[in-house]
Order: C-alpha cells, then sequence, then structure tokens
C-alpha cells in the first residue's frame, strides 16, 4: 500500500563528487560519490523524521541516474513523479573540501535532465493525485536559477499548492554559481511573498531584503541584524521567517512576537557542513507539521543541521527521529528577544 505524502518538493538531484583529501579542487583526484541536491536533502531529512514526502524532478537514464533513484527509494522518498530521460543526462558537481575557509562547487548541470524539468512535471504530479492530501509544499531559491523551464514549474507547484491548501515553504538557498544577485532579486523576492515560511543565512536575506538591510549587516549583534532582515522579509509578505546565524554556527533564529534564539549544539565536529541548512529545514518544518512551537521547531532544526556536520555527503548525517531527540537536549537554551 502506498503511503500518501505530507510534504512535495521539486528540484534537481545530483551525484555530488566529493573530493576524499582536504584541500583545494585543484589538487583533488579521489573523489567518492554522494547524492545531492537542496530539495533531496530536505525530503531524506524528513522522511528519516518520519514525515512522508514526494519529490518530483528528472533525472537522466544514465548509471548516475539510476544511483540517485535507489538512494531515494531506499530512504523512502516517493518518486513516482521523477521522469527518467531517455535522451537527457544526470547534473553533476564536484567538490573540494577545505578544513578552512569556503569550499569550492564546479557544477557541470547545464541542459541536464533535472534542468530541463517544467510545468509538465508538476502537471502530471498533479494528476497523479501528489498535491491532494498534502500539507506542504517545499521549495529552494535553487530550481528557478536553473532554466526558465524550472522557473515556470516552480510558480505551476505554487499555484498547485495553493489551489489545494498546502503550506509553502522556501529556503533562499542563494548560488551565486547560478546566477547573479541582480537576476535573483526580483525572482526570490517574488517567491517570498508567497511563502507561508522563509528559511534563509542573515546574509541571503539581506541579498533578496535589498539595499535597506545592507545598512543593517554593518552593526549590531548577530540578533539585530537577524531581526533587521527578517521584518524585511516579512514585508515582502513571508509570514514566518526562520533564519541561520552565522551559517548555523551560532544556533538559529525565529521571528515569532516576541522573537526566539535558539543555540547551536555545541562542541560538533565539522567533519563536512554541506547539507546541514537542509537538514535544519528539514528539522524545523517536521516540528512545525507536528504542532511545535517556534522554539521547539528551531531546536529539532538546530539538531538535524548538527547530524549533518558529523557525517561526509549532503545528507548522509541527516538523523533518525531518536538521534534528532537525542542531539535536541543540547540545544534547547532558548532566549526571547
Ligand atoms: O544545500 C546543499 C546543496 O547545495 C547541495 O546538496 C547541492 O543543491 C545543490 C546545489 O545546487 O548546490
Amino acid at each position: 500500500m502506498r503511503i500518501e505524502p505530507e510534504i512535495v518538493t521539486l528540484g534537481e538531484c545530483l551525484v555530488s563528487l566529493v573530493a576524499v583529501e582536504h584541500g583545494p579542487l585543484a589538487e583533488a583526484d579521489t573523489f567518492r560519490r554522494h547524492v545531492a541536491g537542496a530539495e533531496a536533502n530536505v525530503a531524506v531529512g524528513l522522511v528519516r523524521l518520519g514525515h512522508p514526502v514526494a519529490y518530483i524532478g528528472r533525472v537522466g537514464d544514465d548509471g548516475f541516474g539510476t544511483t540517485i533513484l535507489r538512494r531515494l527509494r531506499g530512504e523512502g522518498v516517493d518518486t513516482r513523479c521523477v521522469r527518467v530521460e531517455p535522451d537527457g543526462g544526470t547534473g553533476i558537481m564536484f567538490r573540494e573540501r577545505r578544513a578552512v575557509g569556503p569550499s569550492e562547487v564546479l557544477y557541470r548541470r547545464a541542459g541536464s535532465s533535472g534542468s530541463r524539468m517544467g510545468v509538465e512535471d508538476v502537471d502530471a504530479a498533479s494528476e497523479a493525485g501528489l498535491f491532494r492530501n498534502a500539507r506542504l509544499l517545499h521549495l529552494t531559491g535553487i530550481t528557478p536559477a536553473l532554466s526558465p523551464s524550472c522557473r515556470s514549474a516552480v510558480g505551476a507547484a505554487i499555484e498547485q499548492a495553493r489551489a489545494a491548501n498546502l503550506q509553502v515553504s522556501l529556503d533562499l538557498n542563494l548560488r551565486r554559481r547560478l546566477w547573479a544577485d541582480e537576476e535573483a532579486r526580483p525572482v526570490l523576492r517574488g517567491l517570498v511573498a508567497r511563502a507561508d515560511i522563509v528559511f534563509a543565512s542573515v546574509e541571503e536575506a539581506a541579498v533578496v531584503a535589498g539595499n535597506g538591510s545592507a545598512t543593517a549587516m554593518t552593526g549590531g549583534d548577530p540578533a539585530s541584524r537577524a531581526a533587521a532582515v527578517a521584518s524585511a522579509l516579512l514585508d515582502l509578505g513571508a509570514r514566518r521567517v526562520a533564519l541561520k546565524l552565522d551559517a548555523g554556527a551560532a544556533g538559529s533564529y525565529a521571528a515569532d512576537r516576541p522573537a526566539v534564539v535558539v543555540p547551536a549544539v555545541p562542541d560538533v565536529p565539522l567533519i563536512d557542513p554541506v547539507g546541514a541548512g537542509d537538514a535544519f529545514c528539514a528539522g524545523y518544518l517536521a516540528a512545525t507539521l507536528e504542532g511545535a512551537d517556534e522554539a521547539a521547531a528551531l531546536a529539532l532544526g538546530n539538531a538535524c543541521g548538527a547530524s549533518v556536520l558529523g557525517a561526509e555527503g549532503d545528507l548522509a548525517g541527516a538523523p533518525s527521529r531518536a538521534e534528532a531527540d537525542r542531539l535536541r537536549r543540547f540545544t534547547s537554551g532558548q532566549s526571547i528577544r
């Protein structure tokens, strides 16, 4: 018997080849294969926490597409609306690992099957009944950056979600290797205006919020900067805003009344930070769907993010429910602002 999805998401799932050794990409000669893609990471994170997810997208009819499908299905993600393109190719990314500073990413995804998703994929998902009993549509700012057809697919998914009374969550996930801030800003602002829950780092939120909040980025403590950009996103039309402070290292912030700050899980060994933001979204969304308040949702998000930091790969460290609940105990010291 098929379990109906509670969450629907769409995007490009890629194979990520992650350097085994730390150092610059130019020196990397051995890579390990992982499944990646922000929405897929959130999907796996939610399923591991006990919330059924359906994924909409495309992969090529090649070995990497098979890897992705096996992984998603093995995790229990509903892939009935993932199309395998006979004439396509699965997107690939290469990722170096740095002990210090940000890691470089090399995309090989232009024209990939994932980037050829379009409105017809969303229509097919609707006809398959994916939206009928779901509660939430999760989107990221990566998908509209991939191609005009992907951008239209995101718009169509929001329309389907609205018609079926789903909430919409959006992680800004600004990817500067895919588009310039000037192109991204109006598109992401339009999506923020239609979202119920918006996730972002403070820096991404400032870019999307526009000039006014650039000033807010220069002064004050992290929570005041978070408050400034969160209020800009709320003004754009978002109903709830959850921010990662210092990429999650300083915890997270929700623009509630009053606002809530929950510190990060302390002393987490940093093996691989990529995917931690997606795990944060999964934890926050799971808790929210369970009726938790903002502080509890941030705490579960922080716990899931911390778990991903400790494992190589974009989704490998996403915790089970029991693991997340254990970690959550270390992140409950909330402060109210
Ligand atoms: O959030 C992690 C993602 O960035 C990663 O899994 C790959 O989706 C990805 C991207 O486009 O960079």
